[in-house]
């Protein structure tokens, strides 16, 4: 017997209903009749969640579709970590994290569908010789860090409702990769519907809408709606250091980068982001611009041609400060974003996505795109910062993503620039890496484990390195 509090079916039926005609929408409830209870219930679950007014804002924002408009705006001149005085920051960075005020935080709620693979991107093999996944990779960083650190440092991982069981799956099958269950957290982000040229909702089945993971920037909503931004302030925990799913290179916590964070003239501790210079016009990073005096990136596929193409007077790209997607983020200032209700944009993106018919229920794998996909994304909280501090590292070091199967951003160019970094690592302490005499190429596989050295450095602390590597080897360290 339906209750007060729990209103039946066909109440909440009719509720919904009125709701969908409001917004056009009633075409998601034309299968109703063919759906059995569960399906029915189910459906009426994803209809209430739609941000229904949200949506149709979003979608007559025509500016959206557009190229955005390059006047005004001008280039960004980063701080070189190379070039700063590196002790006193990775002194400051350091002592962040032995206060045990730094969480660790990968976006892993993307669908992958580039790589060509249905499995969570974490799990892709992504090392050179031992096929270590990205999430092993990520956790034996992490946990050498806490152990030069001897901090807790608590790790945040963002799945969707796609990957998330697959992904705890994951964790479990390997035991957390050791680093102890309760201290690695999935947090599971939010869904919008995609929608046809009309604004419509498009149906995935007839029972069910076709949902894809809200974007990155759905990280703002999910780590406040999971109560997760006052529990780490709560622990004190006030400096969440970000980071992709697709880069094996990245340092899920780096001091030089925290200590900038923190004490850095140009920085308000808000957000922090890393950058490098970008490869070429075409590279398909989004670059920190600013206008008015406010920083901001500038999507790739939003920036128009001839601005990706301008050069300075030393003939170098113009507009060269590509994101590498590695922030850090002050929790106060997520916290305060979220107070202030600050809405990130929706951007939206053309695509194919299977769907039925909203009248007859038939099936369409499109082979063109039919559909707007709407996402946010972290990186439109930069201009609410007070300061925004933008840190341009070098590529080699920390910026070997895998997207695609083949070409650019592939699973080989990973690999050899992961092997590029293991070699100069080691020539660093003095080991002879065979090398192209022409191209200076590395000759040899090189794999580096976090485990063994987080840096060049620690490397040279190494008591087991060969004098020499030569062409054709494969060495694991
Ligand atoms: C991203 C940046 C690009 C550049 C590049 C560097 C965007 C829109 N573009 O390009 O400017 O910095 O990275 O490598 O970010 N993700 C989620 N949930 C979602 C969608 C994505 O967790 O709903 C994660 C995804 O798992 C991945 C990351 O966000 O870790 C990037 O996603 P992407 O593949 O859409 O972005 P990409 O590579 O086009």
């Amino acid at each position: 017997m339906a209750t007060a509090q729990q209103p039946s079916l066909d109440e909440r039926r009719s509720a919904a209903a009125e709701r969908l005609r409001a917004y056009g929408q009633q075409h998601l409830l034309h299968f109703w009749d063919r759906l059995n209870d569960a399906a029915r219930s189910g459906l009426l679950d994803e209809i209430d969640a739609l941000p229904l007014e949200m949506l149709q804002r979003a979608f007559a924002d025509r500016s959206a579709d557009a190229k955005q408009d390059a006047h005004g705006i001008l280039p960004v001149t980063p701080v070189v970590m190379d070039q700063v005085d590196s002790e006193r920051f990775v002194r400051e960075g350091s002592a962040v994290i032995a206060a045990n005020r730094v969480a660790a935080f990968t976006v892993a709620g993307g669908q992958g569908t580039r790589l060509g693979s249905d499995s969570p991107k974490g799990t892709f093999p992504a090392t050179p010789i031992l096929r270590k996944s990205l999430f092993e990779v990520f956790a034996e960083s992490i946990g050498a860090a806490r152990a030069r650190w001897s901090a807790r440092i608590p790790w945040l991982i963002m799945t969707s409702p796609l990957n998330h069981a697959e992904t705890g799956r994951f964790f479990a099958a390997h035991d957390w990769f050791g680093l102890g269950a309760g201290s690695v957290h999935l947090i599971m982000q939010g869904t919008l519907p995609s929608l046809d040229w009309h604004g419509r909702v498009l149906l995935a089945s007839e029972g069910a809408i076709a949902l894809n993971p809200d974007g990155h920037g759905g990280a703002l909503r999910a780590l406040d709606q999971g109560g997760w931004l006052d529990r780490l302030a709560r622990e004190g925990i006030d400096t969440l250091s970000y980071f992709q799913v697709d880069n094996p290179l990245c340092k899920p916590i780096d001091a030089l980068f925290i200590g900038l964070h923190h004490a850095h003239p140009e920085s308000s501790a808000e957000v922090s982001s890393k950058v490098v210079a970008k490869a070429s016009a075409a590279e398909k990073v989004g670059v920190f611009c600013q206008r008015g005096g406010s920083r901001f990136v500038m999507e790739y596929s939003d920036m128009p041609r001839e601005m990706t193409e301008l050069c300075d007077a030393d003939g170098a790209l113009l507009h060269r400060a590509g994101s590498i997607a590695v922030h850090v983020f002050g929790v106060p200032f997520l916290q305060r974003l979220v107070r202030e209700g600050h809405g990130l944009p929706l951007h939206r993106a053309r695509k194919k996505v299977p769907c039925i018919d909203p009248e007859t229920g038939v099936h369409t794998v499109p082979t063109e795109p039919n559909a707007i996909k709407m996402e946010s994304f972290i990186f439109d909280t930069v201009p609410a910062a007070q300061r925004a501090l933008v840190a341009q590292t070098t590529r080699v070091e920390e910026f070997a993503p895998i997207k695609n199967a083949v070409g650019d951003d592939s699973p080989a160019t990973s690999n050899a620039l992961q092997t590029e970094r293991a070699a100069r690592w080691l020539e660093a302490c003095g080991v002879q890496v065979a090398r192209d005499a022409a191209t200076g190429r590395c000759l040899a596989e090189i794999e580096l484990s976090p485990r063994t050295a987080l840096d060049a450095a620690a490397l040279a602390k190494c008591t087991s390195l060969p004098a020499q590597v030569g062409a054709g080897e494969r060495l694991t360290l």
